[in-house]
């Protein structure tokens, strides 16, 4: 059985969880909380970050390189990434921006939100870890979230650049999708649409998700107007349309 090890919350974890289970793939998912989750991603083979899929060839740390693997094991009709070079060249492309940009980004934005709300925070954040880790962060949430402090670097007023940078993403998409086709990279969908998809959870906070996330009438104004303004930007649209589609298996 393959293990996948995540913080159950991460878009980036998200991302690895819908590439297995659309293609069918059988693992099964060890949860951990921020900073605890270093232990639990060393011990499994792999860096700092989840997460980390432990295969039988080896572990496997970073989120493009679960979906390649996912890839090989899926088939040709239902693959990720494109066998044309070209088009592969261009799915390539947009993953890495989206994992370098629209992933840190959004990200930042919503842990600066979501640690304003302690309780919030408390409520979500833990659904499947060791019950040992859930009261480590209960106790020690003064700590843990200095910790998420540093390590996304937020510093006061961060959030406001970090919205600029989300919303050039999402712009950036709805104007690849504003020429009508179904996809980021025409007819199919790929790696991107879904890299694009699960990063953006962070500011969409879909209902369909691996796990339960907030939902706006349960998020302090300032979180929920954030949140309802990105679900109504084309490019969020687009996105949560994508994880309705998973109801049916898409
Ligand atoms: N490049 C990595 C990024 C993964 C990543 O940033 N994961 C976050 C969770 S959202 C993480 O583990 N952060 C904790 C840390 O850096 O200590 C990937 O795509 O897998």
């Amino acid at each position: 059985m393959l293990r996948l090890i995540t913080i159950p919350i991460s878009h980036y974890c998200e991302k690895a969880r819908w590439s297995l289970q659309r293609a069918g793939i059988d693992y099964r998912e060890e949860r951990h909380v921020q900073g605890i989750h270093r232990l639990a991603a060393r011990r499994a083979g792999g860096g700092a970050t989840v997460p980390v899929l432990v295969t039988p060839e080896g572990p496997i740390g970073e989120s493009q390189q679960i979906l390649e693997w996912v890839d090989e094991h899926t088939p040709a009709e239902d693959r990720l990434f494109p066998q044309d070079q070209r088009s592969r060249a261009e799915v390539d492309r947009l993953c890495r921006r989206f994992d370098t940009v629209l992933g840190p980004r959004a990200r930042r934005l919503m842990y600066v939100h979501m640690l304003r709300d302690r309780p919030l925070a408390l409520r979500f954040n833990n659904d499947g870890v060791p019950a040992w880790e859930e009261r480590t962060i209960r106790y020690g949430w003064p700590a843990i979230q200095m910790v998420i402090r540093r390590v996304l670097e937020i510093r006061p007023g961060v959030e406001l650049d970090d919205e600029v940078a989300v919303w050039g993403e999402l712009d950036f998409v709805a104007e690849m999708l504003a020429d009508g086709r179904p996809h980021l990279c025409g007819q199919r969908f790929t790696a991107a649409d879904l890299t694009f998809a699960s990063l953006s959870a962070a500011v969409l906070v879909p209902p369909v998700y691996g796990v339960a996330l907030p939902q706006p009438a349960q998020m302090r104004p300032e979180m929920a107007a954030l949140v309802v303004r990105a679900r109504e930007h084309p490019a969020g649209a687009y996105a949560l349309s994508l994880f309705a589609s998973r109801i049916d298996g898409a």
